[in-house]
């Protein structure tokens, strides 16, 4: 018999629930508060990453999220994912590549050849980040990311849309805003998502009946927010956090300047961060060694 959850299941169980990147920052709490989602929480991050407790009905399963087939054994068996694996930083393009474009691929084909009908998807605010602070955006807004990681997150969205469109695998992404225990910035008041909200939107996008594909950004209850969350009544998620007791603090913080990307760019000192790897000479069409910057 699959487990049911609590008072949010309305009328989906399952009998084995993926869950990626487990040691990432958000990831590391939400291992306990899925426990007794599913008949067993299978529980994965990259090979090495692991620990080896598990809690009864957990199984652990280590994985490389590029490496196709090892993707496709990690998904056989499962009825949904929970899937906060990838690279959550902007980093050079090719470790963005493997974790955030491979990555979601193999996912999202393994889903439709194991059957798994549900992905619930930790996804990005930056493929947002240039919108400036000042500018109100919702879900449909145009993508105007900030960085590479960012803009891996379109991918991901087309993705999700794809394979909803030709396959009906739902999808909730979830746009993570800022998961800390407090917000760190000014910035933060406006992206800041509590702990308690941010899973209970998790859990509220695993159990929704019909869904769809829907982009949900996780976000508490601010006094001031640049999202229009009009999406987050599809899985019936309505924040209760507050940061509100913190502003004081956070507003006594030394100002940034005006044109620093921290207090002007919704994808704050992210928009400011590489590239990378500065390219090599190379010699040119003219037998010239050219060099970019
Ligand atoms: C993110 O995507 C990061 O994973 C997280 O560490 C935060 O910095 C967050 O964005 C943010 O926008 O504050």
């Amino acid at each position: 018999m699959a487990l049911q959850h609590d008072s949010l299941n309305q009328g989906r169980s399952f009998k084995r629930l993926l869950l990626t990147g487990r040691t990432g920052g958000v990831g590391r709490a939400t291992r306990q508060r899925v426990a007794g989602s599913a008949q067993c929480i299978r529980i994965s991050d990259l090979p090495g990453t692991l620990n080896a407790d598990t809690a009864p009905a957990e199984e652990l399963a280590p994985c490389d999220l590029a490496d196709r087939q090892a993707v496709h054994a990690l998904v056989a068996g499962c009825d949904a994912n929970i899937h906060l694996g990838g690279m959550s930083v902007e980093r050079p393009f090719e470790e963005i590549l493997e974790a955030n474009v491979k990555g979601v691929f193999h996912l999202y084909e393994a889903a439709r050849r194991r059957g798994v009908k549900l992905i619930v998807l930790a996804s990005s605010n930056h493929v947002t980040g240039f919108y400036r602070q000042d500018e109100g955006i919702d879900a449909s807004a145009r993508k105007r990311p900030g960085d590479d990681y960012g803009l891996s997150e379109s991918f991901g969205k087309g993705m999700a849309q794809l394979y909803f469109d030709r396959y009906g695998i739902e999808t909730v992404r979830i746009r993570v805003g800022s998961v800390f225990p407090e917000p760190k910035d000014r910035r933060m008041m406006a992206t800041w998502t509590g702990n308690d909200d941010f899973h209970d939107l998790l859990k509220r996008a695993l159990f929704a009946p019909a869904v769809g594909h829907a982009i949900v950004f996780s976000v508490s209850a601010i006094a001031y927010t640049w999202w229009d969350n009009r999406e987050a009544t599809r899985p019936g998620f309505q924040p209760h956090d507050s940061s509100e007791q913190l502003r004081d603090k956070i507003e006594a913080m030394p100002r940034p300047a005006v044109d620093d990307p921290a207090a002007m760019l919704q994808g704050g000192a992210f928009t400011a961060v590489g590239p990378f790897n500065p390219l090599p000479p190379v010699q040119c069409m003219q037998n010239h060694v050219c060099h970019w910057l």
